[in-house]
């Protein structure tokens, strides 16, 4: 079923549709409708809708770079000098949302098949949140016949943990879930923490669910290996070129009820930074890199994502 511009861009917004990789394949395919359903013979009104959904799409999520390498890979016919009629932007636009929803889910698959290699033929992996691309290594290692545990944080407030667990625990995996404060009660029994990314930055930093932070500061006092896995479609160019990655804050009423709080400020930052000293490899479906290594990623791919 094809679903309309602002559907997406709704489900997308209210986290129906969520996820940093699954929230830009839901562009990608967004855009390619968009330029389906295009009935106009003016190549330059179906450049300027296109503009206008691209505009649309990028609001929903501020902080997943994600989403924008997403769109922008996919429009990257708009700057085609030589696209000038719309059956050809149409078709160019159409195989470039193809090609990068194809691409994300081979980088999901080798991400999988990378990061499950250094997990341990037998041990615990703590992970934080709901993230595809860290559930991909740790299905692997078990499919692999690695004898693991899994604890899964809840992850306030969306508790996307719960997704994690049931998927984990229907795939045979033996998870326990705790609450996000219990990370430091557990990290000296985990042998090897596994995270998603919402974006990384050229410097290695890493921007993921609020509290990755904090798990990845435990993890290094108890000297247990951080491992993130994020596509390369999730590394930053922006930020090479000096811009901040904003931390999206939600509405105060998915933490607590302000009206049962009359005169307390409720905050809701979604996000938060993870320095890459905490971090000991990212892996990308090109291999596992040092987080210092980030800025390389973006010069390789720089003119594909912008
Ligand atoms: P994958 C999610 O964001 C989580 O922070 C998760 O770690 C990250 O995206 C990456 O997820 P949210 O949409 O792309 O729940 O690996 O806010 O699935």
């Amino acid at each position: 079923m094809d679903m309309t511009l602002e559907e997406t861009a709704d489900d997308i917004r209210s986290m129906r549709v969520r996820g940093a990789a699954k929230i830009s394949r839901a562009a990608a395919q967004a855009i390619r409708d968009v330029a389906m359903a295009f009935k106009g013979n003016s190549v330059e009104d179906m450049r300027n809708i296109l503009r206008e959904a691209a505009v649309t799409l990028l609001g929903t999520r501020p902080s997943a770079v994600s989403l924008r390498n997403g769109v922008n890979y996919t429009l990257a016919p708009l700057h085609d000098a030589d696209t000038n009629d719309v059956e050809s932007l149409r078709k160019k636009v159409s195989e470039k949302a193809d090609e990068f929803i194809a691409r994300s889910h081979e980088a999901l698959k080798l991400i999988g098949e990378y990061g499950s290699r250094r997990i341990p033929q037998k041990g615990i992996v703590m992970t934080h949140c709901n993230s595809q691309a860290a559930l991909s290594a740790i299905l692997k290692a078990h499919d692999d016949g690695k004898d693991i545990r899994v604890y899964a944080t809840e992850s306030r407030p969306w508790k996307q943990g719960h997704i994690t667990a049931r998927a984990l625990a229907e795939a045979g995996v033996p998870v326990t879930l705790i609450v996000d404060s219990a990370i430091r009660h557990f990290i000296d029994t985990v042998d090897i923490v596994i995270v998603g990314a919402d974006t990384v930055t050229s410097s290695g930093t890493v921007i993921n669910k609020i509290g990755t932070s904090v798990m990845a500061l435990c993890a290094k006092e108890s000297r247990v290996p951080v491992i993130v896995c994020a596509e390369t479609y999730k590394f930053s160019p922006r930020s090479a070129r000096g811009e901040m990655v904003e931390i999206e804050e939600r509405d105060p009423a998915e933490v607590a009820d302000p009206g049962a709080f009359p005169g307390v400020t409720i905050a809701n930052p979604v996000f938060d930074v993870t320095p890459p000293e905490y971090i000991t490899a990212i892996v990308t479906e090109k291999g596992l890199i040092s987080p210092y290594a980030a800025f390389e990623i973006i010069k390789e791919f720089e003119g594909e994502f912008k």
